[in-house]
């Protein structure tokens, strides 16, 4: 645990280097000061100039993970919604559950007639699936057309701004505030080690209850999360190679649940499908796994049922057999691996996208990641697990990423890269050599995975290397 004045500090270090990174990454996403009010319409703006014609209040609406934004106060009468989706993914909008877009792709966008609007607040939300839980929904305010209120709204879209509508110096303000908040404190950890009770006949046995309860996303966000002993991820399993191992699942949530062992190797009836290996665990009642640890494996443990809910909204956790297969004393690219490497820390990087907990790196989202410090020239061994619905490049600043095991089987090729991509139940096993002090910053490469207009978030984090 940090005490807050080094957090300050690191925070401090951070400012620096994360600039930088933000220099990098908002050259590669914004298109520049718009040339025209046309081209505005795809940068990425934050707010548009609301437009009157012919009697017809047009108000433009933005769409992307997870959030709808421009304007949302409107005088009342005929009112239109302009709707572009500035996100990744498909979204659509719906009016008041009544009028609705069609699905709209990437910088897709969709005029939605609301008629003659009378006063009073109207929501607004996109109706795929988890989209509206994971923060799409927005209320449209119907001000009377004489309201003073309104013309403050309305004035403030197109004054003071470079560009005509869009405030960039605010949205340099609003971005540079966001990194500064890194560290940031928030409740709960992810990812414990779980003590294992030994049995009379030497069986390692672990406790899990799974069980809706709230968690800390990000500061002040807190979801209902699908957990394992209330973390997210669920509690570290670490056994050797041999041991017995039995699992009491205990299910306190209020559907059925079953625990797949992903990329470990189970006896048929303890592979966690319900129902096809098993019955269902219903609410209240508790279930037992019992294998062999056969072999050295850097596995998952999730729910298999309703897997597509329950694993977004955070039902998973790492399960390890042995020890990471370093290739020590063989020469890769030129770098001898040293025969008698010792590992100073095996950091797990549980990657999220979905869900109630959203884009995240071990059940944080930027500024509440955690900061990883180590000492120049240590090795630290990384693996990546793709707990999400989306492929994501695991990008570390500086020090190359050894791939040495892939799915937890040892290379026999391992190579060196600085950015991974790990796709949906993926694992990378990566040796990394941090040998240069200072605030490194770690990321997915996806730039929307990282930074929105309102700031950076989601699966950030960074390396503190300390001087030796
Ligand atoms: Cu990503």
């Amino acid at each position: 645990m940090q005490t807050s004045t080094t957090r300050h500090l690191m925070a401090r270090i951070l400012i620096a280097s994360l600039a930088f990174a933000l220099l990098v990454t908002s050259c590669a996403t914004d298109d520049g000061p718009p040339a025209s009010s046309t081209s505005a319409a795809v940068s990425g703006k934050l707010h548009s100039t609301p437009v009157v014609d012919d009697g017809v209040f047009v108000a433009e609406i933005s769409l992307t993970e997870f959030a709808i934004t421009g304007t949302l106060t409107v005088p009342a009468g005929p009112v239109v919604l302009s709707v572009t989706n500035f996100g990744s993914a498909e979204h659509n909008l719906q009016f008041n559950d009544g009028p609705i877009t069609p699905m709209l792709g990437t910088n897709r966008s969709a005029v939605l007639d609301l008629g003659t609007l009378r006063p009073g607040t109207y929501p607004m939300t996109c109706e795929i699936s988890g989209h509206k839980e994971a923060g799409m929904t927005a209320t449209l305010t119907v001000l009377d057309a004489d309201d003073p209120e309104l013309a403050t709204v309305a004035s403030s879209h197109g004054d003071g701004t470079h560009g005509g509508d869009v405030d960039w110096a605010e949205m340099d303000r609003i971005m540079l505030e966001s990194i500064r908040a890194f560290p940031a404190e928030t409740t709960g950890i992810g990812n414990q080690i779980l003590e294992a009770v030994t049995t009379a006949d030497g069986t390692k046995e672990f406790h899990l209850t799974s069980a809706i309860t709230p968690w800390e996303v990000e500061p002040g966000k807190i979801v209902d999360a699908w957990t394992y002993n209330g973390q997210v991820p669920g509690p570290i399993i670490r056994v050797d190679v041999g041991d017995r191992v039995r699992v009491v699942i205990d299910n306190q949530l209020p559907l059925g649940t079953d625990v797949h062992w992903h990329g470990i190797p189970t006896p048929n009836d303890m592979d966690g499908v319900a129902p096809l290996t098993q019955d269902l665990i219903q609410p209240g009642t508790s279930f037992t796994y019992e294998f062999t640890a056969g072999e050295p494996r850097t596995g998952m443990y999730h729910a298999h049922h309703m897997g597509h809910k329950a694993i977004p909204n955070g039902l998973f956790g790492v399960f390890t057999i042995g020890e990471p297969p370093v290739p020590r004393g063989k020469t890769i690219g030129g770098t001898l691996i040293p025969a008698d490497l010792q590992i100073s820390r095996i950091i797990p990087m549980v990657l999220n996208d979905a869900g109630v907990i959203g884009y995240s790196l071990n059940g944080k989202s930027f500024p509440a990641t955690q900061p990883y410090v180590v000492t120049a020239g240590d090795w630290i061994v990384v693996d990546y697990y793709n707990e999400g619905l989306q492929v994501h490049p695991m990008h570390m600043h500086q020090f190359p990423q050894l791939v040495f095991a892939k799915d937890g089987f040892p290379l026999d090729h391992p190579y060196f890269a600085d950015t991974i991509n790990v796709a949906p139940g993926e694992r990378y096993s990566v040796l990394v050599r941090p040998d240069e002090p200072g605030a490194w910053v770690w990321h997915c490469h996806i730039l929307n995975h990282v930074e929105r207009d309102d700031g950076m978030f989601g699966m950030v984090t960074a390396v503190i290397v300390e001087a030796a």
